[in-house]
């Protein structure tokens, strides 16, 4: 009976509604008449909220009850996305939605687009976590994931004349509705000072530590619900604030200024995202953060744990730390000091809950991402943590000795502290040495984790070391944000259980050469298409024929990712096309995302090229009816969704053993573009997975590469032993595309005649030559609707459901607990 539905936790139609005008007017305070665009949002995201905390409740109730083992994801990053849409996938009520939305005359798109997007993480890392967050709820394990409140998130790009211009994201100006502030959860954090020992009562040898700032920790939480479950984890973000017995002392004395300024200092913690890939050294305030959302992190699992298991000796039975990388590695010093300065442990036991606590997954192999401290910062921050990292590298190096006695250039690759230089410390390795395992996240960085950068950890370890392939949530890659495609896909399976079962597409792959299928297939396709170039031309004024084929390149901008082969390959068929206007050359919009690090140089000059190519290409009447180039601003969670559906061909061009695993791969291709691409991360597999028939592979091997690098590589003669290439980059340097300029760009040409690091010239001929090959393929419209549909067929593994079960089982030893949808 719709009528006696409860209004917050209803999902019928009218239920719906009811909530919906109810919120506008007692959360908003707004009438109908005089509602802001915002305001219909904010009423909106309240209706859904409703409905999450209702199953919330319940959720906590039952892993408390049943004293849940329970994943604590710790994470710098979660790069969440826009929540309305994925909540009511989730919670199963977008037609009832829409349809409410309908009937009470509100466009409930113009709804939808109002949201600000939490842009809580840089890129490949921090959406990694967003999609694990998902998929931990819906394959119902207990999980919380632990993070920081930024207050400005990664910055919003615009580009200016070509260049990309930062600007400051303001995601929290509006307010948050999926927020839950907490103001009694809350933590202190201390830095700094210096350690003294002690007698305690029984006589006992203790360390104190007398650190000179203390601030504080303040709970936010998010619910996260999983789709068609009544599970709901918790996303719990902490926002620093100066401390209230700190505050109070400095007012008394009567120091009014140093009081509010060490309200300001407080806060500072968690005001901003770090927006770069790279380590800078000397920046106190990272490991600020770091160690700040790490300590409120472990003392809430403790407060927890103390307050329903009992006692500490379970507490790696309670809880398992996923270490997102070596940002919150800080953690296994600092549960040591909880355990033995705050809880009275001795350091065997606590050394034993802390190893069998924590897992730690690397996510890249450039030696200049692995992050060390330098030991004076470290001091003059944590001198606590910095005496217990010693000694768990004083008992580990003595392992060390023991298993390969006399091996001491071993002892010295080994340590925790690199002494070459000014001394510091290596977080990785007190990563690995904490944990009771460690994983890469594709099978070839893996192998590359175990045979390169860990390999001697490897040597001791072996057992230690595992693979987990990513994987990327379906609901909002391609539920959320492929409509279309997903009613088709339903349609053609006969149900949605591929929405949690992926593997399920396989029934696509009888229906690939269907041309009935194919037709609505390339439909769905054009209609994505359209609605980019909708918003390209209203974005960037550039016109695009949703007829052509769109060749996209989105993801951070990196040499590695060599987003500048792409565009020697755009100005290659621009020069084909100029010298030989009558070729016949297959039309290509070339669609570029992606944001540089502000301080990125090379990056940044690669994103101006691509404007300028861009600029003469567009207005070129005599080329632009074949190719069209567009550079798409601000590549975000949000555009990234109207990116992914719209595309034809994903470019996936790093240098064979530079790319972890990627995820943007995974993402397009569930949505049916072809990929280009190298042997390098998860590109491997989807080529496995999809068919080597179905993949336009290019480019050298690892070992290829290596082998070019110890013979010593040449660009040089590449760019002199290939006419084609040299006018390439000959073009460039002519000033064509910079007004005559003929140094803007100099500092690239140079740097690949004669450094090119990531080895663009010397794959450039095979990416060329394979680009031929995907331009003859597209001729074949059916040819190329059956690779599309047999992509997503097969695509089914890349569910990062199917990664987190991989974690449940080989890593965490963690049971899925349902909790009953009434
Ligand atoms: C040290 C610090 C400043 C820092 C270094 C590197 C901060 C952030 C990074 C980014 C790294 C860790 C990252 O995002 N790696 C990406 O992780 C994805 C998820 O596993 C992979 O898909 C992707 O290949 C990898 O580059």
């Amino acid at each position: 009976d719709p009528v006696r539905e409860h209004t917050r936790t209803g999902l019928s139609k009218a239920a719906l509604m009811q909530a919906y005008i109810d919120n506008l007017f007692y959360i908003q305070g707004r009438f109908r008449e005089v509602a802001t665009p915002h305001d219909r949002y904010m009423a909106a995201a309240f209706t859904a909220r409703d409905r999450l905390l209702d199953r919330w409740l319940k959720s906590a109730q039952v892993f408390k009850t049943t004293h849940a083992r329970t994943v604590c994801y710790l994470s710098a990053e979660f790069l969440l996305g826009p929540h309305l849409l994925n909540n009511l996938v989730n919670l199963g009520i977008t037609r009832a939605s829409r349809e409410a939305a309908t009937e009470m005359d509100l466009d409930f798109n113009a709804i939808l687009e109002e949201e600000e997007e939490p842009g809580l993480g840089n890129g490949g890392l921090g959406r990694l976590a967003a999609c694990f967050m998902d998929s931990l709820s819906t394959c119902q394990i207990p999980a919380i994931g632990y993070g920081i409140r930024y207050e400005f998130g990664i910055f919003d790009q615009a580009i200016e004349d070509g260049w990309q211009v930062e600007k400051s994201d303001t995601w929290l100006r509006n307010g948050n509705p999926w927020e839950i502030p907490r103001p009694k959860i809350r933590f202190p954090v201390l830095y700094g000072g210096y350690t003294q020992s002690y007698q305690d009562q029984d006589g006992r040898a203790r360390t104190r530590w007398v650190p000179d700032q203390e601030i504080d920790g303040m709970a936010y939480d998010t619910p996260v619900l999983g789709y068609g479950v009544g599970n709901v984890n918790l996303l719990r973000l902490w926002k620093a604030e100066a401390s209230q017995s700190f505050d109070f002392q400095a007012f008394n004395v009567g120091d009014y200024y140093g009081a509010v300024h060490a309200k300001i200092e407080a806060e500072t913690i968690s005001k901003v995202l770090y927006p770069n890939d790279e380590p800078e050294a000397g920046k106190a305030l990272r490991l600020k953060q770091q160690f700040f959302f790490v300590s409120c992190s472990l003392q809430d699992m403790i407060r927890l744990h103390l307050n329903t298991v009992g006692p500490l000796e379970t507490f790696a039975d309670k809880f398992v730390v996923q270490l997102n990388d070596t940002h919150p590695s800080l953690a296994v010093a600092e549960l040591m000091r909880l355990l033995m300065d705050e809880q009275g442990m001795e350091w065997e036991p606590a050394w034993d809950i802390t190893r069998r606590t924590f897992c730690y997954t690397n996510h890249t192999l450039l030696p200049e991402a692995l992050e060390t401290w330098s030991v004076n910062l470290f001091e003059r921050l944590l001198p606590r943590h910095l005496e217990i990292v010693y000694e768990i590298n004083r008992r580990f190096l003595d392992e060390v000795r023991m298993r390969f006695l006399g091996d001491e250039s071993r002892v010295a690759r080994m340590s925790l502290i690199a002494e070459e230089g000014v001394r510091r410390v290596r977080m990785a390795h007190l990563a690995v040495v904490g944990s009771r395992a460690v994983n890469g996240v594709a099978a070839l960085h893996s192998e590359l984790v175990k045979t390169t950068i860990l390999k001697d950890f490897h040597d001791l370890w072996p057992e230690k070391f595992h693979n987990v392939t990513n994987g990327v949530t379906p609901r909002r890659f391609m539920v959320v944000s492929n409509p279309r495609l997903a009613h088709l896909i339903t349609e053609v399976c006969g149900d949605d259980r591929w929405i949690r079962d992926l593997g399920r597409l396989r029934e696509l792959e009888s229906h690939a050469d269907d041309p009935e299928v194919q037709a609505r297939w390339r439909q769905v396709k054009t209609a994505a298409k359209q609605d980019l170039a909708v918003w390209l031309r209203q974005n960037t004024g550039v016109e695009l024929n949703p007829a052509v084929m769109f060749d996209v390149l989105a993801k951070r901008f990196h040499e590695y990712k060599r987003q500048h082969l792409s565009i020697l390959h755009v100005i290659r068929c621009y020069q084909r096309l100029k010298q030989n206007p009558g070729q016949e050359m297959v039309p290509r919009a070339f669609v570029f995302g992606g944001k540089a690090a502000p301080g990125y140089y090379l990056a940044k000059l690669i994103i101006k090229l691509i404007n300028s190519v861009a600029e003469v290409i567009n207005h070129d009447p005599q080329v632009n009816g074949s190719i069209r180039v567009v550079f798409m601003p601000d590549f975000n969670v949000k555009n990234g969704q109207r990116l992914y559906p719209a595309a034809d061909l994903s470019e996936q061009i790093s240098l064979a053993g530079k790319e972890a695993s990627g995820t943007g791969n995974m993402k397009f291709s569930m949505n049916g573009a072809l990929t280009i691409g190298t042997l390098d991360g998860a590109n491997v597999e989807i080529r496995e997975e999809v068919g080597a028939e179905n993949f336009f592979l290019f480019g050298m091997t690892v070992d290829e590469v290596r082998q070019k690098q110890s013979a010593g590589y040449r660009p040089w003669d590449i760019y002199n032993g290939d006419p084609e290439l040299k006018a390439d980059i000959d073009l460039i340097s002519s000033g064509l595309f910079s007004y005559g300029d003929t140094n803007l760009f100099r500092p690239l040409t140079d740097h690949l005649l004669h450094q090119d690091p990531f080895m663009v010239l010397a794959d450039y001929r095979a990416y060329l030559d394979c680009q031929e090959r995907v331009g003859a393929v597209w001729r074949d419209p059916a040819q190329w609707d059956r690779m599309s549909i047999l992509n997503v067929a097969r695509m089914g593994k890349f569910s990062s459901d199917r990664a987190i079960r991989e974690y449940a089982e080989r890593i965490w030893q963690i049971e899925p607990l349902p909790v009953a949808l009434n």
